[in-house]
């Protein structure tokens, strides 16, 4: 909290002093998080993969390369998929989406296994990389599925698509 005090001066009169008072919050501290990854609309059934939701636990700032989905097996990167910003007030909500193109089947990711990952670097918050791994520091993976990959600070999350 800081304040102070003013008067305007116009070269005859002055004003009545005016107090004008700043509430300085610190930084929040805390690098940001994802709070879930949603498979299509969440119900069980996934023979089709026509989306990812990936909702983080508050307002990020991120660059869209910070979306990877590879074959797990072959390790081959998919592209042409679309990635939509569909956010709510408090919080950064992205999705992908699958066109109807070759490589996809009918707006669904094709049978296979896929993992998707989210470079830390690339997401941040209030001046802090992404937690991937939730403890509390900026950076460092966060495992969801089978596969978790140790190597690289940068990769936040890690799925397997099991279809
Ligand atoms: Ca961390």
């Amino acid at each position: 909290m800081a304040s102070f005090t003013y008067e305007v001066f116009d070269g005859t009169a002055h004003s009545a002093p005016a107090t004008v008072t700043i509430d300085v919050q610190p930084s929040a501290g805390v690098p940001p998080t994802v709070e879930s990854v949603r498979i299509n609309d969440g119900s069980v059934q996934r023979s089709m993969v026509t989306s990812l939701t990936i909702t983080f636990n508050t307002v990020v700032t991120y660059v869209n390369g910070a979306f990877r989905l590879e074959n797990k097996n072959s390790g081959v990167p998919l592209s042409g998929w679309t990635l939509t910003d569909i956010s709510s007030d408090n919080k950064t909500i992205v999705r992908i989406a699958f066109p109807a193109a070759a490589g996809f089947v009918g707006s669904s990711l094709a049978d296979g296994s896929y993992l998707l990952t989210i470079l830390a670097e690339d997401v941040a918050a209030a001046g802090h990389s992404l937690d991937g791994d939730n403890n509390g520091d900026a950076g460092g993976n966060y495992g969801f599925g089978r596969r978790r990959t140790t190597s690289s600070a940068s990769l936040a999350i890690a799925m397997v698509i099991a279809l």
